[in-house]
């Protein structure tokens, strides 16, 4: 059965790859599981049809059959647990990808989503240039944590997995703030999944949805 997912009729980032159904996309092209995007505005997100399948009035869900999910997370895991290559088969290996999806998740981008929304909503507030370098340092201790973990290695335990596929996800929300500049193996982590082909067919996917272009590749 072909799941349904949605996604911005229009992106705020106008197709950057920053909206959460890119790693829902990319989880999806991965493991090479075609599906169907429904397109919403901002009001049918909050309308009542989109509320019973996402309680907050957000994108992205995924449906498949009678199956609804919201949560990025969760649905990565979903498509993770139910195909092959995105987690691996020995017990312990999987469990430590697991565990790196919940790290992406709760421990790096809290400090990395904390600097974005200040960066965003704050910057014209008299204290925001005091508090800019907290926040800056607080992303940086994570980043330093992360970076002296991963080392030379290419990705995160072994074989790319799912926790990969969320921090990738997670740090490219630096672009632009040259943070991630700071640490050259996790800002060639970051271009490395960048640069696998499922990747580049999410990211056209998503931009297509922006430019109105149909992707060519
Ligand atoms: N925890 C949820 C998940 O992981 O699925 C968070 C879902 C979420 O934040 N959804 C956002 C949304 O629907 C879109 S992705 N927002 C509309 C609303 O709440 O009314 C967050 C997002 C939006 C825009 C950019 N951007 O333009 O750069 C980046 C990320």
């Amino acid at each position: 059965m072909t799941p349904t997912i949605t996604a911005f009729e229009r992106s705020p980032d106008r197709g950057k790859g920053l909206a959460r159904d890119m790693p829902v996309r990319w989880a999806l092209e991965e493991v090479g599981q075609p599906y169907d995007v429904r397109l919403l505005s901002f009001s049918e997100m909050k309308q009542s049809a989109h509320r019973m399948i996402h309680p907050f009035g957000q994108i992205p869900t995924y449906e498949e059959g009678d199956l609804a999910l919201f949560e990025s997370g969760a649905i990565v895991f979903h498509i993770a647990e139910r195909h092959t290559g995105l987690l691996p088969d020995d017990a312990s290996a999987r469990a430590r990808a697991i565990t790196w999806m919940f790290a992406a998740l709760s421990t790096v981008e809290p400090p990395i989503l904390d600097r974005e929304i200040a960066a965003r909503e704050q910057h014209d507030k008299t204290w925001y240039e005091e508090r800019r370098p907290i926040l800056e340092d607080r992303v940086c201790v994570r980043l330093g944590q992360l970076s002296s973990r991963l080392g030379s290695a290419d990705w995160l335990d072994d074989a790319f997995s799912a926790g990969d596929l969320l921090m990738v996800t997670v740090l490219r929300r630096l672009n632009g703030s040259g943070l991630l500049e700071k640490y050259p193996n996790l800002f060639a982590y970051v271009a490395r999944g960048e640069s696998r082909p499922a990747y580049k067919r999410a990211f056209d996917d998503q931009l297509a949805v922006f430019t109105g272009k149909t992707p060519t590749g």
